[in-house]
């Protein structure tokens, strides 16, 4: 039975991470989650890494048994190692998602902070650069993209919220409905804009909490040129969308192995089809 691959929960929180070669930073932040005064399993998804990534987690989850990693086989996209995090957070029965980037740009000691913005009756909590108190560190056109991107955004799209676009973020799992984030066939940065559209289209409580947004100090930065554009295009068309799609169901236990990587993260997707969020398959 497909679930019963599923590592054992241990808390009713999953902290999930994607990396791509993090090398740099994965342990200080694995052991910064660690230090944390709540406890909450880890996943860490990482789309084959070879400067030694894998070998930090895993040697810290020999010794934290709350540590699990899933390995893909190349470089998968960022959006839809987000969409695996979850869908492995539905699976395996968690009742709360949190998300950061694995560069310490996010502070793993917010995790808490989202944590009891959910508490306090959030649906959705969100880590933010451009509310009183935020911060980013980024200078040149890092900065001017992202500013730029955050605005037009909150104006395009009527958010409720000043950011939209950083990862780190927390949301009850029973309130955001099954497949609106799973079924989601953005696999890059968009990612993060689509999600947020969709959390507010469907009137869910957003918390935003000011956060101090640093810059990474070690390897390098995924976001390619072309994402940008790519992010801009996926903005215009949110804009041009009114409704979020019609909820789109998990597929049942027994039906969610994928024959290609036996895995069972099976998903039915927003365009009709079924795609694997571990290999992304599309049987
Ligand atoms: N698994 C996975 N992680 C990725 C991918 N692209 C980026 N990441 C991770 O996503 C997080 C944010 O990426 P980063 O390059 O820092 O993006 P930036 O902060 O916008 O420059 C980091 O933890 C990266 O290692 C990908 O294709 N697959
Ligand atoms: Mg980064």
């Amino acid at each position: 039975m497909a679930i019963a691959d599923l590592p054992e929960r241990r808390s009713d929180t999953l902290v999930c991470t994607p990396t791509y070669n993090e090398g740099g930073s994965i342990g200080a932040l694995l052991d910064g989650l660690l230090a944390a005064r709540r406890p909450f399993d880890i996943v860490i998804i990482d789309d084959g890494s070879t400067d030694g990534t894998q070998d930090q987690i895993l040697a810290r989850a020999k010794t934290h048994p709350q540590i699990h990693l899933i390995c893909r086989n190349g470089k998968l996209g960022i959006g839809s190692a987000h969409q695996l995090g979850w869908l492995h957070a539905r699976r395996a029965g968690y009742s709360r998602i949190v998300t950061l980037d694995a560069d310490l740009s996010h502070d793993p000691a917010d995790v808490p902070r989202l944590l009891e913005a959910l508490d306090a009756g959030a649906d959705v909590a969100i880590g933010s650069r451009f509310i009183a108190g935020g911060r980013l560190d980024y200078s040149g056109w890092r900065l001017a993209v992202s500013r730029t991107a955050n605005i037009v955004a909150r104006s395009l799209l009527a958010m409720p919220t000043y950011e939209q676009t950083t990862s780190l973020r927390a949301a009850k799992l029973a309130s955001v409905p099954e497949g609106l984030v799973e079924s989601m066939l953005r696999d890059g940065y968009a990612f993060f804009l689509s999600c947020m559209a969709r959390f507010a289209r469907d009137g869910l409580k957003i918390a935003e909490l000011p956060i101090h947004f640093r810059d990474r100090n070690s390897g390098q930065s995924k976001l390619p040129p072309f994402e940008i554009v790519r992010c801009g295009l996926n903005l215009l068309q949110l804009a041009a969308l009114r409704a979020n799609p019609a909820p789109i169901s998990l597929l049942p236990d027994n039906q969610c192995t994928c024959a290609s990587c036996g895995r069972p993260y099976l998903i039915r997707t927003e365009a009709g089809g079924i795609r694997c969020l571990a290999c992304l398959a599309e049987p």
